[in-house]
């Protein structure tokens, strides 16, 4: 009977352990520290569908996919037009790579995900290997219930889940200000996710994460102003 019990626990401890999810954070960040890495995306097909899960940030900004010309943003925020949280939009990408830019009209910047910046850094992060928005909110070192709790958003997510399917879905997090504006490097100022993609990523994932989460908490702790 003892032995019939510990073998049920074991079995119960590997099925636990077999349903966490492990999450790739590109480049290794740490809240506070700029990355020095840019994300190299590419699209399995198409459309590319996209939902937006958050904003910590003062300035003005708009997420706007780069291909072509003509093509409408797909969320800005802090504005009287802002795109409400959970905001799910399709567009159509041609197979292969692409980008994103986020350009704060606030400051006048501009920032890609596939370039370094004009300050020498990276402005953009790219999350992946996960559809749990707890691992996006300890990658990112934001207080449990941050992304999740926010209203409407069980719902949205679930919704976004059910269109991507058994999908890849990448999450990109931005800091929107450059060197000499006030930046904090939090990469918390715009995050939103979309499917489907590859990402190239270069870099054991598990310890990387666990070290942005573990700094960012401390980081958190001590920080109270949203820049
Ligand atoms: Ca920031
Ligand atoms: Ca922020």
């Amino acid at each position: 009977m003892r032995l019939t019990t510990s073998v049920l626990g074991l079995v119960a401890a590997v099925g636990l352990a077999g349903a966490a999810e492990a999450a790739t954070v590109f480049p290794s960040f740490t809240p506070g520290s700029p990355v020095t890495a840019t994300l190299s995306l590419a699209t399995g097909g198409s459309p590319v569908t996209a939902i937006f899960l958050y904003s910590d940030a003062a300035d003005r900004s708009i997420l706007t996919p780069i291909v072509g010309s003509g093509l409408s943003f797909f969320f800005i925020n802090n504005d009287p037009f802002a795109t409400p949280i959970g905001t799910i939009v399709t567009f159509p990408f041609p197979v292969g790579p692409i980008a994103f830019q986020l350009q704060n009209t606030t400051k006048g910047q501009t920032y890609t995900t596939d370039s370094l910046d004009s300050d020498g850094y990276g402005h953009a992060v790219s999350i992946t290997g996960t559809t749990n928005l707890a691992d996006v909110e300890t990658a990112l070192g934001l207080a449990a219930g941050a992304i999740s709790g926010q209203s409407g958003m069980n719902t949205a997510w679930s919704n976004f889940l059910a269109l991507a399917g058994s999908a890849p879905i990448t999450f990109i997090a931005w800091e929107d200000k450059k060197v000499g504006e006030d930046v904090d490097w939090d990469y918390n100022d715009l995050v939103f996710a979309f499917f489907p993609v590859r990402v190239e990523v270069a870099e054991p994932a598990s310890l990387a994460l666990l070290g942005a989460g573990l700094i960012g908490l401390g980081f958190a702790a001590r920080r109270r102003r949203a820049v």
